[in-house]
């Protein structure tokens, strides 16, 4: 007789309250291992949560509406031993399967939560058996401390219009979001007098957005953007129209730093070192110099972290995700190597959990793999500032007699003006460029 076992809601990043917007199989359904069980949905992310062994369900201890948190019984699973897994999970096999993606270094405890991106998940295709996997967290990560108070019903219509129900409050009892709700809200947009994405901002009343028919003018295709686009797009709005960006430019002398980096990768051949571990050593000596740079707004307060986790904007296929290096100021250049290569893939493959993108102190976006001079990244609020790494370039630099070649790398660091001063901003470039120009500094 095979053992009846629990399933439980892992880890979700210390979210509570969050609804079970869907069930994914019913009693009687023979479950592969990570096979989604349930979907929990915040107003920011879709999860599934994955069955931590292959079985048949002999209870389903949710339903649709219920609110959990870690920890939580979602079903009981009559165990099946791995060999027969193949046989019974055959008939299931027909619908195509979420790319359910647990680790698999943690098989012992409940898999973590799928995070990874849809071409095009909407309720209606998930209900009809064509269901996308669940949607990554947006760029800064994290659930929302509160969920809005919304049946799945009006989640579902507010989604398909776009709608972030955080920014309505319920005319119903307790604060409950109606589709009533929604459609007004939709309605003073479309006149221009709702307040928009703009965090604490309020509206800026905005004139709507142009209506045109393009078909009248060419040939059209229409491409539903990603869920991940979507989603990381609603936070770059937020953080673009709430944040007083500045962006300061400066150029990097990485000759030296080059021939130290080409040296490495003669003697250590197993794991690849690109200018990007330079970087985060040199942002984490920076950040230790300018802590304001290390620290997140919160009212009238400066939270100032005394650890070092650097974000770094990886670019996937489904649109741009960052993952989190922690503790980078006590890893060496291979060890962050390895680690950088390791989440970066984690990411592109969609296998990212959502305690890899939290926690972090200060971004990186490195487009330097791939050219440009310059560019003006957003920050990933709640942090206070990014950096934008560009393609290095040899060009003359004139040294105090002539000019010589020398291997220049493009900077752009945008940050929040309410937290730092422009002067700041000039002298942290300056110290990254004096770091990454003379890497002893790094010891200093
Ligand atoms: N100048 C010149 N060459 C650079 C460079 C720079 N600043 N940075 C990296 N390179 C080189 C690397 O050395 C490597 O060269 P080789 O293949 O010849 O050794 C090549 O470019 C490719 O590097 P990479 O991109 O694979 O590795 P990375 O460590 O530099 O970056 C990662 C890793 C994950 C950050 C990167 O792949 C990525 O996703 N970048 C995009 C980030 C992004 O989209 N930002 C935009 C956010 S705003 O929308």
């Amino acid at each position: 007789m095979a053992e009846l076992k629990e399933a439980r809601v892992p880890d979700i990043g210390g979210s509570k309250d969050v609804p079970v917007i869907e069930l994914l199989v019913k009693v009687g359904d023979a479950v592969k291992k990570d096979q989604g069980l349930v979907t929990l949905e915040s107003d920011k992310a879709t999860m599934e949560v994955p069955a931590p062994f292959a079985g048949i369900v002999r209870e389903l201890k949710l339903k649709v509406g219920d609110e959990v948190a870690e920890g939580a019984l979602v079903a009981m699973i009559e165990a099946i031993d791995a060999t027969t897994t193949a046989a019974v999970a055959a008939p299931v096999a027909e619908k195509p399967a979420a790319p359910i993606s647990a680790p698999a270094t943690a098989p012992a405890v409940p898999a973590p939560v799928v995070v990874s991106a849809a071409a095009s998940a909407t309720p209606a295709n998930v209900s009809s058996g064509t269901r996308s996997p669940p949607v990554a967290f947006a760029a800064d990560g994290l659930m929302p401390d509160k969920v809005p108070y919304a049946s799945p019903s009006v989640r579902v219509f507010a989604r398909e219009l776009g709608v972030d129900l955080a920014q309505l409050s319920g005319s119903e009892r307790g604060g409950r979001i109606s589709k009533e709700d929604v459609q007004n809200f939709v309605k003073k947009v479309i006149a221009g007098g709702a307040a928009t994405s703009a965090g604490n901002g309020g509206g800026l009343n905005l004139l709507p957005w142009p209506q045109v028919d393009f078909a009248k003018f060419g040939a059209i295709e229409l491409q539903p953007l990603s869920r991940i686009k979507k989603i990381s797009g609603a936070n770059l709005h937020r953080n673009w129209v709430s944040i007083p960006h500045v962006t300061q430019f400066d150029e990097a002398d990485i000759t030296e730093m080059e021939a130290f980096r080409k040296k490495l990768g003669e003697e250590q051949k197993d794991v690849k070192v690109t200018p990007l571990v330079f970087l985060i050593k040199a942002v984490v000596a920076a950040l230790k110099k300018y802590p304001q740079f290390n620290a997140s707004l919160d009212g009238d307060n400066l939270v100032l972290k005394k650890y070092f986790h650097i974000g770094i904007a990886v670019d996937t296929p489904d649109g741009l995700v960052v993952p989190v290096l922690r503790d980078c100021e006590s890893k060496g250049l291979f060890e962050l190597s390895s680690e950088l290569a390791a989440i970066s893939a984690r990411a592109r493959e969609k296998k990212l959990g959502p305690a890899e993108m939290q926690g972090g102190c200060f971004s990186i976006s490195s487009l330097g793999g791939i050219g440009g001079t310059a560019f003006t990244p957003i920050i990933n609020a709640p942090e206070v500032a990014i950096l934008g790494v560009s393609k290095s370039l040899t060009k003359p630099v004139w040294n105090g007699s002539e000019f010589a070649p020398r291997l220049m790398l493009p900077l752009s660091l945008s940050y929040d003006h309410r937290v730092i001063d422009g002067a700041a901003a000039a002298r942290f470039t300056a110290y990254l460029a004096q770091v990454l120009g003379d890497l002893r500094r790094l010891l200093v």
